[in-house]
């Protein structure tokens, strides 16, 4: 039988719109949704049958069978899995509380319901992958906008001039984004973009900057001193709506184009005549504030300063700038309901909230997990729920987490692949590939507001469940099914959709429900009640900071060098690959199956590495290393070498991938507690590494 379903992507977090075409129970066509994306979709998604076909997945529910991470595992059924956590559960709540549970998930539209099952059984330790990833720079956004990093959507489809600070988008993709900034290009904007190394994104750029490792602070204020050095900036903007305006012009007085060049790497007249085209093309300008932006001790800084260029723009809510995302009540219609249990009244473990009171508290920060771990204070820490999420992979130095973790009691991972962690946990609960489950409506904000459904295209191969079903179970087990009050999916859609008169049937035509025929704008003139911060204005010097003893705007300093004979480690991602768990999916294995370190030309020479030879890379405390072919290229900072993150796994069932590479994650030994503490984010970018040539180079050259 064939069939056509709408649905989302879930190869990775990015959440693309979807059509999939479906004979006998087989996928035999996945395209991006053509009334969103024209049929665009990443090579990930295209690979979504592959991974439904892997058998080198769970494939039921497993409990440990000897000590952790011996990987050995016994089979057993659903409702011997989930009366084992359970009853654990039960039992660990009876002795230390609820609030020595956490649950950690890959966040998302879809938390709302992992949240709340954890705050139904009375722990407010809900927390999420961030703080690797855009924490720095959702703080950066509330302390200066009063509203995190997604509340700004980027119409770049309308700008005249994108700047990317290592915000790789070519690779690190989002089609929709993607697709905006290729539009852009065709017509006649510029792209600037930032790295310390020449990427995909870097070819396709109007102008590439090489930097210096950790030095994209400089270079911002760089350009904030010479916009305001020519008054390049919005006055009126400045004037109504942004405090400390005044502050901003002091602070940067030493901060010119010619010491920011010199700092960076960069040459001053790239710079000024950058200066002079966007001064020509403002305010359609974004500066992106940056994604993955939590890798240097500066980072939140440096995205405060990429908030401040925009301010400086005045391209809030303004066609080609920064749009405020529209939800179904500024569109004239009523929201969806959505279970939202509220967080029980007690301190997080964590501290954020109560010692760290300037961070959201929404998510906390997983690493600060790990020492009340060891010291059990505010109170003892004894499980971890990890759904859609690896630990071992997102945080740095697993063997050190290993550590902390052998403080509990219980370690469950929820998760569709063996993850690292998953390895090392007590339970593996395997849920269904995103092809084989319904999801929850989510609303998608932004200038067209839309409800989205993911649905199921294809029925379960394996004794895999889908994860409403996963909490629900435990939930009944737990007494907490009044939290949890259906039985299909179909009826808990039918309650959400109930207050917005909307039907499931009307996602059929498109595969989503539009709010809005045409963007809806705020008047830019009246955005008063739009930034959320203590004054209501934009904060260039926030209080909030102030209180916590941070400095608003803060000195720059400079990076230290790497240690003679070592190289600072950089990672990223490539367009085949997310993150760690597409590594061993057998098409994309095919295409890129292991990762290999770039290494500057001169730099190589000076090691007497030639382009092709293996080499060892080890970490700082000499405690792990691994063995990849060298890319030597010219362009990448001597300073830095770069490898590709998701490789060096350790799990012996995932055959195409096993040992292949190197972790970058194994590699930043001791970094777990290497953390911005104005931002949250962890900083991935301060280790160093040494390289040497392998004495395992056979007598022919590795091909790359
Ligand atoms: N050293 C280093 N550390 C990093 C990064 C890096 O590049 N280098 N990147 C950082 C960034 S930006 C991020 S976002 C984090 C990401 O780190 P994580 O949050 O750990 O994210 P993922 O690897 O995307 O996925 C986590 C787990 O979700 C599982 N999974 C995938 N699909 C499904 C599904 O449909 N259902 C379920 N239940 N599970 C699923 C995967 O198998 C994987 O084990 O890592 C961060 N940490
Ligand atoms: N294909 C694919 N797409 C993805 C993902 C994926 O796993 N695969 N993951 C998604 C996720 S979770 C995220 S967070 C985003 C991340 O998207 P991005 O923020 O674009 O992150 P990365 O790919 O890690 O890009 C890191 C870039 O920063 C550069 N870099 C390192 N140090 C510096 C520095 O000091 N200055 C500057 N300017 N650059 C530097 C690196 O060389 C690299 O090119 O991508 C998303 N999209
Ligand atoms: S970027 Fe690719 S893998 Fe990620 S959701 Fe979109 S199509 Fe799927
Ligand atoms: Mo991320």
């Amino acid at each position: 039988m064939k069939k056509s379903v709408y649905s989302i992507c879930g190869m990775c977090t990015v959440r693309c719109p979807i059509r999939v075409e479906v004979e006998d129970n087989k996928a035999t066509w996945i395209e991006g949704n053509q009334h969103l994306l024209k049929g665009a979709l990443c090579a990930k998604g295209a690979a979504a049958a592959a991974l439904v076909a892997d058998r080198e997945r769970p494939q039921q529910p497993l409990l440990r069978d000897g000590s952790r991470g011996s990987g050995k595992w016994k089979k057993v059924s659903w409702p011997t899995a989930l009366d084992y956590i359970a009853d654990k559960l039960k039992k660990i709540k009876a002795e230390h509380g609820p609030e020595s549970v956490v649950l950690s998930s890959r966040g998302g539209p879809w938390q709302d319901m992992y949240k709340s099952f954890i705050h139904a059984f009375g722990s407010p330790n809900y927390t999420n992958h961030d703080v690797t990833c855009g924490r720095n720079t959702h703080h950066a956004s509330l302390s200066i906008n009063g509203v995190g990093r997604k509340d700004f959507a980027y119409d770049i489809k309308n700008a005249k001039h994108l700047i990317l600070f290592g915000r790789n988008m070519f690779s690190s993709l989002r089609i929709a984004e993607n697709l905006q900034t290729l539009d852009m290009l065709d017509n006649g904007g510029h792209l600037t973009y930032v790295d310390v190394r020449q990427t995909i994104t870097g070819l396709k750029a109007t102008r590439f900057m090489q930097v210096r490792p950790g030095t994209d602070y400089a270079l911002a204020l760089g350009m904030i001193h010479e916009i305001i050095k020519r008054e390049v900036y919005d006055k009126k903007f400045i004037e109504k709506y942004v405090s400390g305006f005044e502050d901003l012009c002091r602070f940067i007085e030493p901060y010119t184009a010619a010491w920011a060049a010199k700092e960076c790497g960069v040459r001053e007249k790239a710079i000024k005549n950058f200066v002079d085209e966007i001064a020509e093309e403002m305010p359609k300008v974004i500066f992106h504030p940056g994604w993955n932006l939590s890798r240097y001790g500066d980072s939140f800084y440096a995205s405060r300063a990429l908030h401040i260029l925009n301010i400086l723009m005045g391209n809030i809510e303004q066609k080609g700038g920064l749009i405020i995302p529209k939800g179904p009540g500024d569109c004239g219609h009523k929201g969806l309901r959505n279970i939202n249990i509220p967080k029980p009244d007690i301190k997080r473990a964590d501290g954020v909230g109560w010692k760290y009171p300037h961070f959201d508290k929404g998510p906390g920060l997983a690493h600060l997990f790990f020492e009340t771990m060891e010291t059990a204070d505010p109170y003892p820490l004894k499980a971890w729920i990890a759904m859609r999420h690896d630990p071992f992979s997102c945080l740095p130095d697993p063997r050190k987490q290993m550590e902390y973790f052998d403080h509990l009691e219980l370690l469950v991972s929820i998760d569709t692949h063996y993850s690292e962690f998953g390895w090392y946990s007590d339970v593996i609960l395997p849920e269904c590939t995103f092809l084989e489950r319904d999801s929850i409506i989510i609303t998608q904000k932004g200038p067209k507001p839309r409800f989205a459904v993911r649905r199921k295209a294809l029925e379960a191969e394996n004794d895999t469940k889908a994860s409403w079903e996963i909490f629900k179970g435990l939930a009944d087990r737990l007494g907490m099914e009044d939290y949890f009050p259906y039985n299909t999916m179909e009826e808990y859609w039918q309650w959400q959709l109930e207050p917005t008169g909307y039907t499931i049937e009307d996602f059929d035509e498109k595969g989503f429900i539009e709010l809005a025929d045409s963007p809806v704008m705020f008047d830019p003139e009246n955005l008063d009640d739009r930034f959320k911060t203590p004054s209501g204005k934009v904060e260039i010097i926030s209080e909030k900071l102030t209180c916590a003893g941070l400095p608003s705007l803060k000195e720059y300093q400079s990076p230290i060098q790497p240690p003679r004979g070592m190289f600072r480690l950089v990672y990223g991602r490539s367009a085949v690959h997310a993150h760690g768990h597409t590594t061993n999916n057998p098409l994309l294995n095919e295409l890129v199956p292991r990762n290999t370190l770039w290494i500057n030309t001169k730099a190589a020479e000076r090691l007497g590495i030639s382009h092709g030879d293996l080499v060892d890379v080890i970490s700082e405390d000499e405690s792990y290393s691994g063995t990849v072919p060298a890319n030597v290229v010219d362009y990448i900072h001597p300073e830095a070498v770069y490898t590709l993150h998701g490789f060096g796994k350790e799990i012996p069932l995932q055959t195409r991938t096993f040992n292949s590479g190197i972790s970058d994650q194994k590699l930043m030994v001791g970094k777990l507690n290497d953390w911005d503490k104005a931002g949250g984010g962890i900083n991935l970018c301060q280790s160093f590494v040494t390289v040497v040539k392998s004495v395992k180079n056979p007598q022919r050259r590795v091909e790359l």
